[in-house]
């Protein structure tokens, strides 16, 4: 899987050379390229902003260097990209869309900073690839940075051969639409807190049967929307 990520802040994504991803990328996984995209402006100050038509707030980042790194970086791959851009404005970024993205060849990720992109990129990447903007959450950062960092290490680890074993992959929180259950290790009791007897039973039946009901009490209480959801497993 190849991703290119193009940025203003190139250095935010050192830290994938650490853990799980770096260990991917070193054994050939993934292919991920970051790019700055200061390296597609052409004066003398590397210009990548400038003030909102209409007023208001802030700096937009100007359309032409994106339109060159878009170009350039499709060229190189030479097939149609899927392109994403991270924005609270965008779709909400879910487990079944980390699940599509690690099924994807190519991803083109682009930072906006600032107030976001001139509007006209997004209609300009539609043409070289697949355009979906998406959201971490209901809450502003500063950029798309740490968004797509996140979105890498959602989709990364679920490319085959990344988690080393893959049974530790189905049994997550979100994986089948509730919130994971309860984990307890030894000392059977701790600080006059016990782990729960049936974990100690050796009945694998109750087990499974206790770990549903923990999930199913746990999404109750603390995630509600999940249940209401078309496709809640408790449906
Ligand atoms: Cl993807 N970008 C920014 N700037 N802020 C966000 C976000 C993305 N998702 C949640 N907040």
């Amino acid at each position: 899987m190849r991703i290119d990520i193009v940025t203003i802040f190139p250095e935010f994504f050192d830290v994938l050379e650490v853990s799980l991803l770096g260990r991917a990328r070193s054994k050939g996984l993934l292919d991920v390229r970051v790019h700055d995209l200061r390296q597609w402006t052409h004066d003398r100050h590397r210009t990548v902003d400038d003030t909102p038509y209409g007023g208001g707030a802030g700096m937009v980042m100007k359309p032409e260097p994106w339109g060159e790194a878009l170009d350039e970086i499709v060229a190189d791959a030479g097939s149609r990209p899927l392109i994403v851009f991270p924005s609270p404005a965008g779709e909400v970024f879910t487990q079944p869309l980390a699940r599509r993205f690690s099924r994807t060849d190519h991803i083109v990720f682009g930072c906006g900073r600032y107030e976001g992109i001139d509007e006209r990129v997004f209609d300009y990447a539609a043409a070289l690839g697949d355009v979906r903007l998406v959201s971490l959450g209901d809450y502003v950062l500063n950029g798309g940075e740490v968004a797509v960092m996140a979105m890498v290490e959602a989709a990364g680890r679920l490319v085959p051969g990344v988690v080393g074993n893959p049974d530790s992959l189905v049994e997550e929180s979100h994986e089948d639409g509730l919130l994971e259950y309860p984990s307890y290790t030894k000392p059977a009791s701790w600080r006059d807190r016990p782990v729960p007897p049936v974990l100690l039973s050796g009945d694998h039946g109750a087990v499974d049967a206790w770990r549903r009901e923990q999930q199913l009490e746990r999404t109750r209480a603390r995630r509600p929307d999940l249940l209401a959801a078309d496709d809640s497993p408790a449906l």
